[in-house]
């Protein structure tokens, strides 16, 4: 299975990330883009790019057809799906097999067996994972309502409905009794429908306080499989991980012996090669239960990446050229440091979190010590309106969780953006949060924090000289002035900022 030049079915900050491994690997790198990704990060910074279509994902990073053509015409041996997108679509894992490309994911079998949500709670029970009592087989459009109502009762008020098809918690519905039943149930098989184009739901006992937990691995093909130690993944907002760090503060090391040898297991069970997550709820008594497996490379990977020193999406590519895994086992359950992980969105946390999207007029990620910035934005380009609004992952580690947060609020203080609004500012107050310092929060941590600032609105940077400097140029010109004033580049803001130094000494 050679892997000798890649193409990256995605964009943004993972795209990025992709062709940084294979650059270190001496793999050449292929990228494709929609309009307005036409001169994006990823686009610059790959050995080749393509042009595969209009802004719509529809018309551009899902077309499977468009993407096979540009592996064929480019001479690309292999395919990195990124995550989102293509990357849990069996039928894409196919085509590529079909065309003669390596795939660096896992087999379309596994991946349309996981994509299952019964199925993936079947395979876990098989392996011996304890899954959240409820039904192991879809409920779909045909079970009539007074069915269902039977076996909600064999399971127990409160419950949850979930999508067979979905994940992440999409179209997920509370039923906190009988009453609640009929119109949940008619709620979340059309939003299923819609979303997932199958209809059919689930039934899982609701946790009342769980804490998400993940388990990251990898797995050869050759039989080695190998988890790494877990990930915290508990802040989450509308079903969106928001921070994420590792290890869990909520784990010991036997429990961390037994939940990852029980993932290890279910991924053994099913066949399951390349990298992949299996993830869990972890109950107010230690219990913990399979809630379902991811067969992508994940967003917060690289807290895992910081905390075992291991390159992921490297060894994504080493096990999909045919490699065995040689990590030691031991060594990927022992931390070596403590990770945390800020996703940053151009969203306006003042205005519920919606998406400000525009130009990046200035950009400054921090750096220093214990800090990493994943991103696929530049200054100066804008963020589309198409796709996920994420900007930034901001990772900070240490050898301890305050040094660890420490850094990250050095660093988040340190990050200018200019432009858009951004979730900065919420993650510098959270940070500072009694119930985040101390470990306690749940599902409803941000909701919570939120509504303790009572409105308050968060302290977004105002332009900068340069940038108004730039604005003031711009408009200038466009009201018929004539020559650009000599702003908008380095020596002439310099002498504002002198200026504003003078006054400020005064
Ligand atoms: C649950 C649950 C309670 N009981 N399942 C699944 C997908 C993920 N995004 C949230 N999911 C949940 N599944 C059962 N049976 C509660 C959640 C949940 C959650 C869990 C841990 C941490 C934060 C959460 C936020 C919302 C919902």
């Amino acid at each position: 299975m050679p892997v000798t030049k890649v193409l990256i079915a995605n964009r943004g900050e993972i795209a990025v990330r992709v062709i940084r491994a294979c650059r270190d690997m001496g793999i050449a790198t292929v990228a494709v883009y929609s309009e307005c990704d036409r001169t994006a990060r990823h686009v610059r910074m790959a050995d080749e790019a393509y042009p595969i279509g209009p802004n719509p994902p529809r018309e551009s990073y899902l077309r499977i057809d468009a993407l096979i053509a540009v592996a064929r015409a480019s001479g690309a041996d292999a395919v990195h799906p990124g995550y989102g997108f293509l990357a849990e679509n069996e039928d894409f894992a196919a085509a590529c097999r079909d065309a003669g490309l390596t795939f660096i994911g896992p087999s379309p079998e596994v991946i349309e067996q996981m994509g299952s949500k019964t199925a993936a709670r079947q395979a876990a029970m098989a392996a011996g994972m304890p899954v959240v009592p409820g039904t192991t087989t879809p409920l779909g459009a045909d079970v009539p309502d007074a069915e269902v109502r039977r076996i909600a009762e064999s399971i127990g008020y409160p419950l949850m409905l979930k999508a067979v098809s979905g994940g992440g918690g999409k179209g997920m519905r509370v039923v906190n009794g009988p009453e609640d039943l009929s119109g949940a149930l008619r709620a979340a098989r059309s939003e299923a429908g819609s979303a997932f184009g199958d209809s059919a739901v689930y039934l899982e006992r609701r946790l009342l306080r769980p804490r998400h937990i993940e388990v990251q691995l990898l797995a050869d093909h050759h039989g080695t499989v190998i988890p790494f130690v877990e990930r915290e993944c508990s802040i989450q907002r509308r079903h969106q991980k928001v921070i994420e760090e590792s290890p869990s503060l909520a784990v010991s090391p036997d429990l961390r012996r037994r939940l990852t040898s029980a993932a290890a297991s279910v991924a053994a069970r099913v066949g399951y090669t390349n990298a992949g997550t299996i993830e869990c709820l972890l109950d107010e008594d230690g219990s913990f239960y399979f809630l379902e497996m991811n067969t992508r490379l994940q967003v917060e990977h690289p807290v895992t990446e910081m905390v075992s020193g291991v390159d992921l999406v490297q060894w994504q590519i080493r096990i999909a050229r045919g490699e065995r895994l040689t990590i030691d086992p031991e060594a990927a359950l022992t931390p070596r440091a403590h990770a945390i992980e800020c996703r940053i969105y151009a969203e306006d946390p003042d205005n519920q979190f919606l998406p400000s999207p525009g130009r990046i007029l200035r950009l400054q990620a921090p750096q220093g010590p214990g800090v990493r910035d994943d991103s696929g934005a530049t200054e100066g380009l804008a963020v589309p309106i198409f796709y996920d609004p994420m900007i930034s992952k901001l990772i900070a580690w240490a050898d301890d969780r305050p040094q660890a947060i420490a850094r990250m609020r050095r660093a988040l203080r340190e990050y200018e953006v200019h432009g858009i609004k951004t979730t900065i500012p919420f993650f510098r107050w959270a940070l500072d949060d009694a119930d985040f310092l101390a470990g306690r929060f749940d599902t409803a941590f941000i909701d919570r924090t939120l509504a303790e600032r009572g409105g308050a609105p968060f302290d977004q940077p105002a332009a900068d000289d340069e940038t108004l400097a730039a604005i003031a140029a711009a408009l200038h010109l466009a009201l018929g002035g004539g020559t650009a004033p000599a702003v908008g580049v380095t020596p002439a803001v310099s002498a504002w900022r002198q200026q504003a130094r003078v006054e400020a000494l005064r």
